[in-house]
């Protein structure tokens, strides 16, 4: 339990951080615990698991990619423990190869979509995001890139130190330059956090402001997306929930003491209605946000089993 609980906490904090590096993280995470647990009954094994999927899942709670894991990690049928935990590290080896393998598809999918000498202007760090720019730039398209600082937590620093030592000419802006900056751009490309039912994008805070500046440019917005990023419980109703994070990643606490009528506000992710998005790129084929309810059948079961 303590190196499930050490993750868990590595999630929380961000030091392991992007929907997919989280995803993976917690599928190996709970695999490694299952192993621990060979010599429960089925009853005393399956309340544990169940115990260990909820605190990972209960970390962060807007990247889908997390709950989705866990469930397709912890399925297991067998009454007999020792097949039960031979399943679950059967799920989570597949879980995190398909992972693995879906950021090279969305590469070379995404890539069709490049023309040599864009420009192309990406938010925050996303994985599936950067396999696209990467494939694009590896294929000899002379490509450029506009990276957003992604503040509170400039994420956008790691991009641009993964983009230069890819070789790739890269010009980093703060966040509020986005509109401006946008009549240089030819393409906008993201990642995501959740994709919604309705084909609406949730993803780093600041997101939806780059797709509003595209819109009104007449740029495409492309969404880099892997399928368990879609989120089969919005099928049901539900919202994703917008994560609240400390005003200590934006302000200096002893600063925000000095003035008692002032609060901070650090949402960490907005929702881009599907009208913004002209494709999401998952590793199955690239998809207009209409789709999404389409996915979330096909590749994840349509969510009301998992209630
Ligand atoms: P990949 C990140 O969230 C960003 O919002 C990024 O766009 C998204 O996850 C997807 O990233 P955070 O963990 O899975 O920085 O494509 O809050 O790497």
């Amino acid at each position: 339990m303590d190196n499930l609980l050490t993750t868990a906490e590595k999630i929380r904090s961000m030091e392991i951080r992007g929907a997919g590096r989280i995803a993976v993280a917690a599928s190996a995470a709970l695999r490694d615990y299952a192993r621990t647990l060979g010599s429960l009954n089925i009853e005393e094994f399956s309340i544990k698991i169940e115990e260990a999927a909820k605190t990972l899942v209960d970390t962060r709670p807007t990247a889908v990619s997390l709950p989705n894991a866990v469930m397709l990690t912890k399925k297991h049928t067998s009454l007999n423990v020792g097949e039960a935990i031979d399943e679950i590290i059967g799920n989570s080896d597949t879980f995190i190869k398909n992972a693995t393998e879906a950021l090279g598809k969305i590469g070379r999918i995404g890539a069709e979509r490049i023309r040599d000498g864009d420009v192309i202007l990406t938010h925050c760090n996303s994985h599936a995001a950067l396999s696209i720019i990467k494939t694009a730039f590896d294929q000899g398209k002379k490509i450029s890139v506009i990276a957003t600082e992604s503040r509170p937590r400039r994420q956008g620093f790691i991009t641009i130190r993964e983009l230069s030592d890819h070789g790739i000419p890269t010009t980093l802006i703060v966040d509020s330059a986005v509109r401006l900056t946008m009549k240089e751009v030819d393409l906008v490309v993201v990642g995501a956090d959740s994709i919604s039912v309705n084909g609406a994008l949730i993803n780093k805070i600041g997101t939806s402001q780059l797709a509003l500046a595209a819109q009104e440019a007449r740029k495409n917005v492309i969404v880099a997306a892997e399928t368990y990023k879609f989120s089969p419980r919005t099928l049901l109703g539900e919202m994703v929930e917008i994560e609240d994070r400390s005003p200590d990643e934006v302000i200096d606490p002893q600063l925000l003491k000095e003035m008692p009528n002032v609060k901070v506000k650090n949402p960490g992710f907005d929702v881009t209605p599907a009208e913004y998005i002209d494709l999401i790129i998952t590793e199955v084929g690239a998809f207009p946000p209409a789709m999404a309810f389409a996915i979330i059948r096909d590749y994840l079961g349509i969510g009301l089993d998992h209630h």
